[in-house]
């Protein structure tokens, strides 16, 4: 705490500063002790302009699931300070959504010396960061002349829309998904794109958790509605970093707690900021097992009588062989599985679970008791274990807990998948239909580069057509930093880039010139939030609904321009520029989609007066999100979307897959969410080599790279690679001093946090880190995508990011 009070201190900031931010410093350190205590409650009253100030609302709109009200301070023209909600009673419920520490930094984001200024074309190679600049008509007319070609030459399954989530929670500017930005509907004029489904969120939980409740995406209870829970168990949930804002889910989960007087148990392979003294029992557990550690806690459930079996006989299939599907062969149901009465022959006991989880007989035992009597009981699961090798797998074996249980479509229960939240239905920016009917995973995109037409459906997971007709060769990067930064093995990827005659063509829309803004060949300078007007939303905020009317606060700076400015130039290059822009400007938009919305939900205040108000919240009309309620109460009339209309707990769409897939030796796709070994987990031969685990995890620090140039924050939560004391005494390291974290994909330096808050044999590292190569191939700037793999999860063909091997050596003693 006091290292980053110093260095607040100490960082050049002025008095006046450092009173602006120390509301804000307070929040982040805070975090950074890992305490816990929630801030949002804590802030001063706001302070009221001065007389020379004019008072904006903004946003912040970035991808950290919130989304938060920033009233930006403005004096002659530039942002002073930086302040959030102050509106409303604050009663939980109706609360005020504060900023965390990085919104509230926003000012050191706008005015940051890596800002974009203008439009720049690449005159070295790719990555080397050599620009020359440029005027904006050639810009577009460079880059409609290189689309007109690409079309003509390969056809429009050639360009392709990365994953772009820098500012996903706009509505002109919304940058997530690629299908409903600005850009898919240029595209989509001018004959379409290449399709991507799935992300580097929830690529493996969407696949898997279909298979069992069907429907496409797998819903949980609300957190507000832990209220109702005696016993809350989160898997590789974080939400006190991966949810910060006061709108967001920290504050619900603490206020339900407090209201139910729930136990928490938290499985985690770190001692996460979400238990950080607010859990009862934290469970260590080896990374890439939790699957493991759920068929023992089954074991014990079963053979101690305490499965919840008329649940599990009217609302599933496949449990035991009484519901199996007759397809299946005998002895294929999940209780034979359980029992080592299936082909395997092993019992999941709890002694074979402790072998490979790294968790004690007894408490698998004791948890498992714990789980089946305490009624209801949340099970959760956040998107940590399933960004793994076999990710589906695990996503589905949490949900079997749920199941065992009979927890599904209660109060205070669960199903296993992450909570969810309400939301105020509004009308989004219309991007017509692509006719490109060609999808790849959105993880193999650089595959799609080398060898696009050699990808087929059921290798490698290709959909809508068996096989694609053409290679990218034109990459629109907008509001992503995934060209290099947050994809995987970025060494292969710099050399895939490197070559101009494989992708021909890369645009990146920023603000900032990153790691990504680097590989293109046209880089064009954004306007942030601050500059303009949006509608914003998308927030994870428990049964209270919002959204914020970000209006423009200042002038562009420099000689930055807007997304849909932009796209209505290329538009009108391309022949579409009536229909792109339909005769409406930016503002003509909002008002318009404001109107349509408006249309269905007349509640809702006129637009003048959003513009006033900045933000308006709704509690959820049916009180407590519920996930399934209707199946639970009606089976029959509310089926489920799967084939049997049941939990399929056993499913033969996965048998069918699993028998006609092409799938390496190691691979393994399953009817039942059964233990997998995998690549690079805790029993890969390859730990003779790389001995320890290489887990990620989303930081506070930042929202994945976006805030990662903010010095502020740096300093408050560093960029250190999380180690146990046994393994740092065993290689000589000791907090703070300066270590190689390497495998055979390349290496990253940066100091080492010796902290028993980690499993012995793992080690963490926060994703997001920007890429700082020092020219022979190691990194400085602690990005783990350095040392992650892009050999995809077997079914959903999703990254695998959080499974990896490496080794650490002391570099230099603090
Ligand atoms: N190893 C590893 N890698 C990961 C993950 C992991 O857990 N481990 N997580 C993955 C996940 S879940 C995700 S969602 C992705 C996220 O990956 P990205 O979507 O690439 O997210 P960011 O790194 O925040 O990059 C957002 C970019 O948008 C820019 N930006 C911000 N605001 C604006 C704006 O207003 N206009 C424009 N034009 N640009 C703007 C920022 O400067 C930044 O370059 O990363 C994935 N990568
Ligand atoms: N501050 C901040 N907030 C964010 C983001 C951010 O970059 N910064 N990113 C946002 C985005 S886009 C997303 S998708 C979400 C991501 O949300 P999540 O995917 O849930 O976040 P992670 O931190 O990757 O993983 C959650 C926890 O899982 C643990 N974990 C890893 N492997 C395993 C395992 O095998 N078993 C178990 N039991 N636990 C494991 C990690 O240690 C971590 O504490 O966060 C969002 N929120
Ligand atoms: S980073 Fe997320 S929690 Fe923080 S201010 Fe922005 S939207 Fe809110
Ligand atoms: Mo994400």
């Amino acid at each position: 705490m006091k290292d980053a009070l110093e260095s607040l201190l100490t960082g050049g900031l002025t008095r006046r500063d450092f009173i602006k931010s120390s509301g804000v410093a307070a929040v982040g350190l805070a975090a950074t002790a890992g305490a816990v205590a929630l801030p949002f409650k804590s802030m001063a009253a706001s302070a009221p302009a001065a007389k020379d100030e004019k008072i904006v609302w903004s946003a912040c709109t970035v991808n950290c699931g919130s989304r938060c009200p920033l009233r930006m301070h403005v004096v002659d023209g530039e942002i002073t300070w930086v302040e959030t909600d102050n509106t409303g009673n604050d009663l939980y419920g109706n609360h005020q959504v504060r900023a965390c520490l990085r919104g509230r930094s926003m000012r050191r984001r706008i005015y940051n010396p890596d800002r974009l200024k203008y439009p720049m074309k690449r005159i070295g190679k790719r990555g080397e960061g050599k620009f020359k600049r440029i005027s904006w008509d050639e810009a577009y007319d460079e880059i409609a002349a290189s689309m007109k070609r690409i079309i003509k030459e390969y056809g429009n399954e050639a360009i392709y829309l990365n994953y772009g989530t820098g500012t996903l929670g706009g509505t002109v500017t919304k940058s997530w998904p690629p299908g409903s930005t600005l850009i898919a509907r240029l595209m989509n004029l001018t004959g379409g794109y290449l399709n991507h489904y799935g992300d580097y969120s929830t690529a493996q939980i969407t696949v898997g958790l279909d298979y069992t409740y069907g429907g496409g995406w797998a819903d949980g209870n609300s957190f507000s509605d832990l209220e109702n829970s005696k016993l809350i168990v989160q898997f590789g949930n974080n939400p006190a970093e991966t949810r910060m804002s006061g709108g967001g889910l920290t504050y619900y989960l603490a206020e339900a707690k407090a209201r139910s007087n729930a136990r928490m148990i938290v499985v985690d392979p770190r001692y996460t900021d979400t238990a950080g003294g607010r859990e009862e029992l934290w469970i260590p557990i080896r990374p890439g097992t939790d699957t493991a550690f759920v068929a023992a806690m089954a074991y014990v459930m079963i053979t101690e009588d305490l499965v919840d079996q008329p649940f599990l006989d009217k609302y599933c299939v496949g449990y035991d062989e009484k519901t199996l599907p007759a397809s299946a062969p005998a002895r294929s149901d999940y209780k034979s599985y359980i029992l080592g009465l299936g082909p395997d022959g092993i019992a999941k006991t709890p002694e074979w679970a402790t072998r490979i989880t790294g968790i004690p007989v007894e408490t698998i035992i004791q948890t498992a008791r714990e789980i089946a009597t305490a009624k209801p009981c949340a099970i959760l699961q956040g998107w940590g274990l399933q960004r793994t090798a076999a990710g589906e797998i695990a996503s589905r074996s949490i949900a079997m807990l749920a199941l065992l249980t009979g927890n599904v479509g209660i109060n205070g229960g669960g199903t296993g998948a992450r909570e969810s939240d309400y939301s105020i239905p509004f009308v989004r920016f219309p991007t017509l239909t692509n006719p490109v009917k060609a999808s790849i995973p959105m993880f193999l995109w650089t595959d799609a580069i080398v060898r696009g037409t050699e990808m087929t459906a059921t290798r490698d997971g290709i959909r809508g057509v068996d096989k694609l007709k053409a290679p990218i060769k034109f990459i629109w990067n907008y509001a992503g930093n995934c060209l290099i930064n947050q994809h995987a093995d970025i060494n292969r990827t710099h050399d895939i880039l490197q070559d101009e005659k494989a992708c021909e063509m890369i645009v990146v829309i920023d603000n900032h010139m990153t790691s990504s803004a680097k590989y293109a060949d046209i880089v064009l300078p954004d306007l942030t939030t601050s500059e303009q007007a949006d509608f914003c939303m998308d927030a994870f905020a428990g049964n209270m609904g919002y959204f914020i009317f970000a209006d423009q606060a200042i002038a562009p700076q420099f000689e930055s321009k807007g997304i849909y400015e932009i796209c209505s130039e290329i538009a009108e290059r391309m022949g579409v520029g009536e229909a792109f822009t339909e005769g409406r400007d930016q503002e003509s938009w909002l008002r318009h989609l404001y109107t349509l919305t408006r249309k269905q939900d007349p509640g809702l205040p006129d637009f003048e007066t959003m513009r006033k108000q900045g933000i308006y919240k709704r509690r959820d009309p049916d009180g407590h999100y519920v996930a399934y309620k209707a199946f639970r109460e009606d089976p029959q009339g509310n089926p489920l979307g799967t084939p049997s209309g049941k939990i399929e707990i056993y499913s033969e769409r996965l048998a069918r897959i699993a028998a006609t897939w092409e799938l390496k030796e190691d691979e393994v796709i399953h009817p039942l969410p059964v233990y997998v070994s995998t690549f690079e987990g805790w029993d890969d031969k390859k730990r003779t080599i790389y001995p320890l685990q290489l887990t990620g995890f989303h930081y506070k620090a930042r929202t994945h790279s976006t805030y990662g140039n903010v010095d502020i924050l740096k300093d408050a939560a560093r960029q250190e690679l999380w180690i146990n004391p046994l393994d740092a005494d065993e290689r000589g390291i000791q907090q703070g001093d300066l270590i190689r974290i390497f495998n055979d994909r390349g290496e990253v330096h940066i100091p080492a946090k010796v902290t028993p808050r980690i499993l012995p044999g793992v080690v963490a590292l926060g994703e997001g880190g920007w890429y700082a190569p020092d020219g022979s191939k190691v990194d400085k700037g602690g990005c783990i995508n350095v040392l992650t793999t892009q050999r995809p999860s077997p079914l959903a063909k999703g990254n695998p990011q959080h499974t990896n091997l490496v080794d650490v050596q002391l570099v230099k003693k603090a």
